[in-house]
């Protein structure tokens, strides 16, 4: 259960358009986990990014702007190649820089998956929903201050 100080935060969820089958589940229960904590909808900004390594961009520029949390969304899945090892890494590095940068909660929602069936058992599925994990996260830090 969520105690907020009040109700007048601003909220960015940032969205990968990659697996945006599966990518589109987080944001709509990240979204909805913030609407049940009172959060007001004209104090959320959804912004869709092409894909998770832009996450960090959409981040950064929400935390200049003011918000005072942002949620990342994205979904990498294990190709052939190494790319989703380094897009994993700057991403995970990319967000905690934007965290300690401009002070605020930064939510690591980044499902890392071998297969687009493990993503969807993260999304509502038998292991959990970790777009409404990862706004949980915020309004916990936010109810603290
Ligand atoms: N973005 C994702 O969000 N999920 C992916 O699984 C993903 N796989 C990629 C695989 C390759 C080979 C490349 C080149 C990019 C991939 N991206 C993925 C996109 C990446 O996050 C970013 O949008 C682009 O690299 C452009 O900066």
């Amino acid at each position: 259960k969520i105690n907020l100080p009040h109700t007048d935060f601003k909220i960015g969820i940032v969205t990968a358009l990659w697996n945006s089958e599966v990518t589109g589940v987080l944001k709509a229960g990240a979204f909805n986990t913030l609407i049940d904590a009172g959060i007001k909808q004209d104090n959320i900004a959804e912004w869709d990014v092409p894909g998770s390594y832009e996450l960090i961009y959409g981040a950064n520029k929400l935390a200049t702007e003011g918000f005072d949390a942002v949620i990342c969304l994205g979904v990498v899945i294990q190709g052939e190649t190494r790319h989703f090892d380094f897009i994993c890494d700057a991403v995970a590095n990319g967000i905690s820089n934007v965290t300690i940068k401009h002070n605020i909660p930064v939510a690591f929602g980044l499902l890392t998956t071998d297969t687009q069936e493990q993503a969807i058992e993260r999304s509502g599925g038998k292991h959990g929903h970790k777009g409404e994990e990862a706004a949980w996260t915020v309004l916990k830090l936010l109810e603290r201050g």
